[in-house]
């Protein structure tokens, strides 16, 4: 193998393994951006945070951990994904729900409440930036 066809392949092998390097940055990198937030269902009748400030792609994770039935349900579903909505409609005597943001999700103000405590001033409001 002459000199130069031996630089040419090893050029070619860096090509490759920075192709590589640069596709999985850029794989990796909505999921590394993407966080998870947390929200109380209280015993209080109260959504705690209230108000949470969030970005397309996060994960938001609503906690009962006092035991007393809370739901979740979106004045205005229609953006979500459907079958998270069900599942966030269905009382939650302990335990956990959640959604993803869908990653087209427009900018705005999601508002949500409780149905069983609504009355109560179960409610509260994702911020979409
Ligand atoms: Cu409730």
């Amino acid at each position: 193998m002459s000199f130069i066809q031996s630089v040419g392949r090893r050029l070619g092998l860096a090509a490759v393994t920075l192709s590589l390097a640069l596709g999985l940055v850029c794989f990796a990198a909505p999921a590394a951006n993407a966080e998870t937030q947390n929200v109380e269902m209280t015993s209080a009748l109260q959504f705690s945070p209230r108000e949470i400030k969030a970005a397309p792609g996060d994960t938001i994770v609503w906690n009962n951990a006092a035991g007393l039935p809370h739901n979740v349900v979106f004045d205005d579903g229609s953006k979500f994904d459907a079958d998270e909505m069900k599942t966030l409609g269905k009382m939650l005597g302990k335990g956990q729900t959640q959604i993803t943001l869908p990653a087209d999700l427009p900018a705005g103000d999601y508002t949500y409440y409780c149905a069983p405590h609504r009355g109560a001033g179960m409610n509260g409001v994702i911020s979409v930036q």
